[in-house]
């Protein structure tokens, strides 16, 4: 049956809204925002309500015809773009975007999985409340994509990953039956977590079409600081240091070279004037609902302690909320500062807060050793343990080539002493289509089996995002 007939199918489904089939439009769809593959497909679908999701993905399992749940297309690796074949469909959730319900009192929200973040989080805080997921992406992503990926973002320390705040899920599985548990329970032990398997599953196993969300009291005071580290400043215990002598108010500790932030510095219009120490900078805030907590005095008497301790030469705190903002822009705009340079070679790794300093001291020498001349913009959620540890694509050189060269070389080694410090290759962007190999060299073999075992109970047939993350157990190896 040709496409045209499928097309023709899925259009009486849909309404005139719901189907895209012009190449110019559909063009948004096939790229992944790094731009670093573009795929093929001959249609975009934009349901607009859990039914018609549930109604196109029966259909699409009847036609043997392959899905790639989209949201905001913001994926770093690639997670959210159909393959090269020209044979998926995209199934867009754009048009599904309502929220559904704040609820105050049991601090939930439950929204559309193509609620906008940003959206997701005004409509909390006009019920005093905070969902505290932040990260970059957060005017364009879709909570739908952020389950899917896990989503960490700049407030893990405190509050956790996308995993953390889920309550409550309704997906659509490859057969089209809806599983409904948009429950805001925090306590329900009763058999599998099943909403817990689409976390991370980056649209393999079914497509989420709403989710439940803890919420948190709102903050009305932060004290925000930016720190300058002295030469040899040990990270893992001035964190340790914040987080006991704040009581675990910390929210984020940032850390920042000197490089990236001179790439934000020089991508920024009116860039406040902070730099770094010998080993670099840490933006670190404190967050507090309580309005008796004085956060200032606190901040000034733990920094006191830093600075006692020969950690900081310098730290800054912030006199006012415009003093904070420009902070936070100057850290949110590195990967725009990198991407405005000549592009980056993005590690996204992880390893144990015991083993960062360890981390850095040997990709460093990695990196000399392999090009004295590469340049890195290295920044992170070092409070989770976080690092982008990423290398500048020099200028004049091919941005593809120098990244497939990299990614197949020095790439592997970072990863390989990330590995062996206990640590991943992907701490909070995925496996998408880009890393799946990297899951196939580090993850457990073991592990591995039982991620092929799962996405075969969900999906036999492969019609979710297939070639993404894993394969299930039936298909020839290295198809
Ligand atoms: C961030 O922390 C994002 O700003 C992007 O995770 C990281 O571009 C990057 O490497
Ligand atoms: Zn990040």
């Amino acid at each position: 049956m040709s496409q045209s007939v499928h097309v023709r199918a899925f259009r009486d489904l849909l309404d005139s809204g719901g189907v895209v089939e012009n190449p110019e439009r559909i063009a948004a769809y096939t790229t992944d925002q790094r731009q670093l593959f573009t795929g093929s497909t001959f249609a975009v679908l934009k349901p607009a309500t859990t039914q018609q999701v549930a109604d196109v993905v029966r259909l699409a399992a009847h036609y043997g015809i392959g899905i790639v749940p989209q949201g905001g297309n913001t994926s770093y690796c690639g997670s959210a773009t159909p393959d090269a074949s020209g044979t998926q469909i995209v199934v867009s959730l754009e048009r599904m975007d309502r929220i559904r319900e704040v609820d105050p009192v049991s601090m939930s929200i439950s929204v559309d999985a193509g609620a906008i973040l940003k959206n997701i989080q005004d409509a909390a805080a006009a019920a005093g409340l905070l969902l505290p997921l932040s990260l970059g992406a957060e005017g364009s992503c879709r909570i739908g994509g952020n389950i899917g990926t896990n989503a960490g973002g700049l407030s893990v320390v405190r509050y956790g990953m996308t995993r953390d705040l889920l309550l409550g899920i309704e997906t659509v599985l490859a057969d089209g039956t809806v599983v409904s548990d948009m429950r805001k329970l925090r306590k329900n032990n009763t058999g599998y977590d099943v909403k817990q398997c689409f976390v991370g599953s980056e649209g393999t196993l079914g497509i989420v079409t709403g989710a439940v969300l803890r919420l948190a009291p709102l903050p009305t005071r932060r004290a925000t600081a930016w720190l300058k580290l002295a030469s040899g400043a040990p990270l893992a215990e001035l964190l340790a240091l914040v987080r006991r002598e704040s009581a675990d108010l910390l929210t984020a500790f940032e850390f920042m070279a000197a490089r990236s932030i001179a790439l934000a510095t020089d991508a920024m219009t009116d860039p406040p004037s902070l730099g770094a120490g010998p080993a670099g900078a840490v933006l670190v805030e404190f967050a507090s609902s309580s309005r008796h907590l004085d956060l200032d005095e606190l901040m000034e008497a733990v920094l006191a302690e830093a600075i006692e301790a020969g950690w900081l030469d310098d730290a800054l705190l912030a006199q006012s909320g415009s003093q904070r903002t420009a902070m936070w822009r100057l850290r949110e705009t590195i990967p725009e500062g990198e991407k405005r340079r000549s592009g980056s070679v993005k590690h996204d790794i992880s390893v144990p807060l015991s083993s960062i300093r360890r981390f850095l001291d040997l990709a460093g020498a990695q990196v000399r050793s392999y090009d004295a001349n590469l340049e890195l913009s290295v920044y992170g959620h070092v409070g989770d343990g976080n690092l982008h540890y990423n290398v500048l694509v020099p200028p004049n050189v091919d941005r593809l080539e120098f990244t497939k060269r990299i990614e197949g070389s020095l790439s592997l080694q970072l990863y390989d002493t990330a590995a062996a410090l206990g640590g991943t290759f992907s701490a909070e962007h995925g496996v998408g289509r880009f890393k799946k190999h990297l899951l196939e060299r580090y993850g457990d073999p073991g592990r591995i089996a039982a991620m092929r075992r799962i996405k075969t109970a969900f999906d036999p047939a492969d019609i979710m995002n297939s070639g993404a993350v894993v394969r299930p157990l039936d298909e020839t190896p290295g198809s």
